[in-house]
């Protein structure tokens, strides 16, 4: 990245992180990459969490509950100006979406390192943001352009663009307040349903009306905006894998991107961020419809989960993108013109139990084996021995691979997925081994209803996960004690930082197999 000559730099020498996780941990290895000091804030909860025993400073921020914690937008703007922090990273989730928040954040002179508060408000509302993309050129669902007075006024529209048509909520996002309508004499309490839903989830009633479009794909374009009018796209990402609005598995090109087709929508979500004066990092969302035709969804005004399938096709690290645009940088030429080398997937690693419903399965996680390995990533929130706390989102964190193709980074995810081991609490791994041998995925056939369907159809049963024996651990476990009989008999002095973390009390709980 290059300085303008004419804008002097930010300096960001700390930065408070206001999340927690893995996303946080993410956020806290970004910034020790730069030499910038990074900040931390917990929950009571979250006391012996990784971010805290990995970041620079950690700083207590209120009980478990969110809403008296991570969510506490006053609190962590007057400890950042406490702490001496030049900037706030707000992660994803919690506050990142916040334009409330991040007004607090410029009144008090700290950098808030992601859009303005316009650009984030536009974004924010559904009917806002459709007729700002409509107007600037980009691609939206066919159906109405201002919020629906009543059910006569659905209908009216419906009959206009044709059933079946979806009625969605202005404030909404993430499935909620929304009602798929296929025949007309469903419309009216489709209406009142998605109305009163609305208000209830939001405080906003207002809902508008689109066509509905049959089996498309999520497929969402990264951009990075900087402060001096630059926006580039860094191509896209395949979130077709979801369930229930929860995505699942992410990749990175999508299957049936071509060089064209990636061209056309990053164009588009370039138009869109440039048509809000967007800054920073944001993600374009997307329906392609099995015709090839696109259509814009919403934009996400902050750091995407997904993010890491991105990095690893483009070799950029977002996060240090995210800082040089805070710090005033404008895009250097290594932003421009990218298109994806090789082929990256994620797979989210939740605490639920996919086979029952997805319920959460909160817990202590006796035993961690990461796989390694050629190609392999590890976005982690948790070690051996943590506890998955009940009170926020279940994630624990994200593996991802890289392969030269499609092919090669699907071998090394069954690969990876054979040597990952959690025991202790619930998770999708037993899913995912069967996703790894479903022909529809492997043949790159996706659609956002192909998990729920296959789920339904008892297709992806739990597949055998392993295919190493016990053999190894059962020798590194052996190994393990030994070394830490020898530990014991060495004078307390020798035994470092570990050592001392117990003394402290930091590692009660903290399993003793496999920990390092
Ligand atoms: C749609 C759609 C089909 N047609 N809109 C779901 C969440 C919200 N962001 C928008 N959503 C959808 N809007 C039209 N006109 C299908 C969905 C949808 C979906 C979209 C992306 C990823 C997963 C999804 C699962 C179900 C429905």
């Amino acid at each position: 990245m290059t300085q303008e000559p004419t804008t002097p730099p930010r300096e960001i020498r700390k930065v408070l992180v206001a999340n927690r996780g893995e996303i946080a941990v993410r956020v806290l290895r970004g910034l020790a990459d730069l030499g910038i000091r990074g900040a931390v804030v917990y929950s009571d909860a979250d006391r012996r969490a990784l971010p805290v025993l990995l970041a620079d400073e950690a700083y207590r921020i209120g009980p478990a509950a969110s809403n008296e914690s991570y969510l506490r937008g006053d609190a962590i703007v007057e400890l950042a100006l406490e702490i001496g922090a030049d900037a706030i990273h707000p992660g994803y989730g919690f506050l990142s979406e916040n334009a409330g928040f991040v007004r607090r954040c410029d009144e008090a002179g700290v950098k808030f390192i992601g859009p303005g508060p316009e650009a984030m408000a536009a974004m924010g509302s559904k009917i806002e943001s459709r007729r700002l993309m409509r107007a600037a050129g980009v691609p939206v669902v066919p159906g109405g352009e201002d919020p629906l007075a009543d059910a006569e006024e659905a209908a009216a529209f419906a009959d206009s663009v044709g059933y079946p048509v979806m009625i969605k909520a202005s404030a909404g996002g993430g499935g909620k307040g929304m009602r798929l309508v296929r025949e007309p004499e469903k419309l009216a309490s489709a209406f009142r349903a998605a109305t009163s839903e609305a208000t209830s989830s939001f405080g906003d009633g207002s809902v508008y009306i689109e066509k509905y479009i049959e089996q498309p794909r999520h497929v969402e374009i990264q951009v990075l905006a900087d402060e001096h009018g630059t926006v580039v796209s860094l191509g896209e990402r395949e979130c077709s894998l979801q369930r229930r609005h929860q995505k699942v598995v992410e990749e990175a090109p999508s299957p049936v991107v071509d060089s064209d087709l990636r061209r056309r929508m990053g164009e588009a979500a370039v138009r869109a961020a440039a048509a809000v004066g967007y800054t920073n990092a944001g993600t374009v969302e997307f329906l392609l419809a099995a015709d090839g035709s696109f259509y814009f969804l919403e934009m996400n005004t902050r750091l995407q989960v997904e993010h890491p399938v991105t990095e690893m096709v483009t070799g950029l690290d977002l996060v240090a993108a995210q800082i040089a645009i805070a710090r005033g940088e404008a895009l250097g030429p290594e932003f421009h013109g990218v298109e994806p080398r090789g082929h990256a997937i994620e797979l989210r690693l939740y605490a639920e139990d996919p086979y029952r419903g997805f319920v959460p399965s909160p817990g202590t996680i006796r035993l961690l084996r990461w796989p390694e390995g050629p190609g392999v990533r590890n976005d982690c929130g948790v070690y051996e021995g943590a506890e998955v706390p009940i009170h926020y989102d279940p994630m624990l964190g994200k593996l991802i691979v890289w392969g030269a193709d499609r092919d090669q980074a699907i071998r090394r995810l069954r690969r990876a997925v054979g040597e990952l081991r959690i025991e202790g609490i619930e998770t999708a791994v037993p899913l995912y081994a069967a996703l790894l041998a479903d022909p529809d995925f492997l043949a790159g056939r996706l659609d956002i209803g192909m998990l729920d369907r296959k789920m339904e159809a008892g297709e992806l049963a739990p597949a055998e996960v392993s295919e190493l024996d016990d053999l190894p651990v059962i020798a590194a476990a052996l190994e393990h004690v030994e070394a830490q009989a020898r530990r014991s008999a060495e004078p307390v002095a020798r035994r470092g930082a570990r050592a001392r973390w117990r003394e402290a009390g930091l590692l009660e709980g903290v399993g003793r197999p496999g920990w390092r």
